[in-house]
């Protein structure tokens, strides 16, 4: 019965890992979509999930399970599409594993076992959303989310936790060094984000001071500062570049996805941005241009959202969220964004840089009022009328 069992668990593992990916069949031209998430939690390594002695496992039961497969790093790596995935166990602990893949749209495979992340001195809770940036410096940085519970917080209040930027830098994505936590003026961090290149000789990272865990309050916004050392990693100055706004879809907060992509009219920047509703939180992911000499200088910033949840993506353990944290732009152009869906699943899209430049350019910008929403179409309209 056990090797039965094991049997049908490896066909069943090894089926969903040589699935292959479908383009949809009709984009809006500004990206494509793909039928199948790229990463789920039955991808994960059975040996990662299952005893698999019958002595001590008779009933070969799944003794570490997987929750959810979601926002992930991404990059270039030996001529493989690599993924740095935020694993969530039943126990919703996240961890990082890597999963490569030859062409970047499916097959994708976990290496052997997941990140060994060292720990500072104030031992993480939890890690997760990992930007990778591979730096001129000849560093591979990984930054993403630690929380630790809020010592400050009352007793009997056990949900209360502090959000800082956890930094670690590799050569090989194997051996992790790891830096101390970012400090900032803000109370905690979360979203951040290092520029692949030095700016005046300095380290430029992205930010979110936030003054809550959840709530960013009084700060928010996407922000840059400089570091001058990455082992004594200080920003003392936050300058907003991307605002949270009323009234639309960054009205509540925002945070950069991955680390920007150069072209030659500008930096690409994805970021995701959220509003409150009487459903919840709704994720949604948007995009800017930041000028090519001066990163803190927005060139374009596209009105609305790039991409939604839709249809089955909008459903998940945190419904209604689109996040992404990576992507990889290849050496003829193509751009493949990693995206996650409500906290569960990870996709892909695919586009080219010469699209997305077009859709900063050319899309219209926000004017922050419904009338004036009217006045764009119209012009759009009698801009057709006039070439027909
Ligand atoms: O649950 C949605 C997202 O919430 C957080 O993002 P932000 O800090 O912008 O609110 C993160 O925890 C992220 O992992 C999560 O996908």
């Amino acid at each position: 019965m056990f090797a039965n069992r094991l049997n049908k668990l490896l066909t069943a593992h090894e089926a969903i890992l040589a699935k292959t990916n479908v383009k949809e069949e009709l984009s809006n031209g500004i990206f494509d979509r793909y039928l199948n998430p790229v990463i789920t939690p039955e991808h994960v390594p059975l040996d990662w999930r299952y005893d698999l002695n019958p002595e001590t496992n008779p009933y070969l039961m799944e003794r570490i399970g997987v929750n959810a497969t979601f926002n992930a790093g991404a990059m270039k790596f030996n001529d493989k599409y690599i993924v740095v995935v935020r694993v969530e166990g039943w126990d919703r602990k996240s961890y990082f594993a890597i999963a490569e893949s030859t062409n970047g749209i499916d097959n994708f495979r976990f290496w052997d076992t997941p990140v060994d992340m060292p720990q500072t001195e104030e031992p993480d809770t939890n890690v997760y959303d990992m930007r990778l940036t591979a730096h001129e410096d000849g560093w591979i940085y990984g930054i993403f989310c630690t929380e630790r519970k809020d010592p400050n917080a009352p007793e009997g209040d056990t949900s209360s936790a502090v959000a800082a930027a956890g930094i670690a830098r590799t050569k090989d994505l194997i051996k992790w060094n790891r830096l101390p936590d970012l400090i900032s003026t803000a109370g905690q961090q979360r979203n951040v984000v290092l520029h692949n290149e030095f700016v005046k000789g300095k380290y430029a990272l992205y930010t979110r001071p936030q003054d809550g865990f959840i709530n960013v309050g009084g700060g928010g916004g996407i922000g840059l500062g400089y570091v001058d050392d990455m082992t004594d990693p200080v920003v003392q100055k936050e300058t907003i570049i991307s605002n949270k706004t009323y009234h639309t879809v960054y009205e509540l907060k925002n945070g950069l996805g991955p680390a920007p992509i150069k072209t030659e009219k500008g930096w690409l920047h994805l970021a995701h941005g959220v509003r409150n509703t009487a459903a919840g939180l709704r994720y949604v992911l948007y995009m800017f241009m930041t000028d090519l000499h001066d990163i803190s200088k927005v060139i374009h910033h596209p009105g609305g959202y790039f991409m939604a949840p839709q249809g089955s993506e909008r459903v998940g353990d945190v419904s209604n969220v689109l996040f992404s944290n990576g992507w990889i732009a290849d050496e003829d152009g193509k751009i493949f964004i990693y995206y996650a869906s409500s906290d569960t699943l990870l996709h892909v899209a695919t586009s080219t840089v010469d699209q997305l430049i077009d859709y900063c350019m050319n899309t219209p910008e926000d004017q922050f009022y419904s009338a004036k929403s009217v006045e764009a179409i119209n012009s759009l309209i009698a801009k057709n009328e006039s070439k027909g």
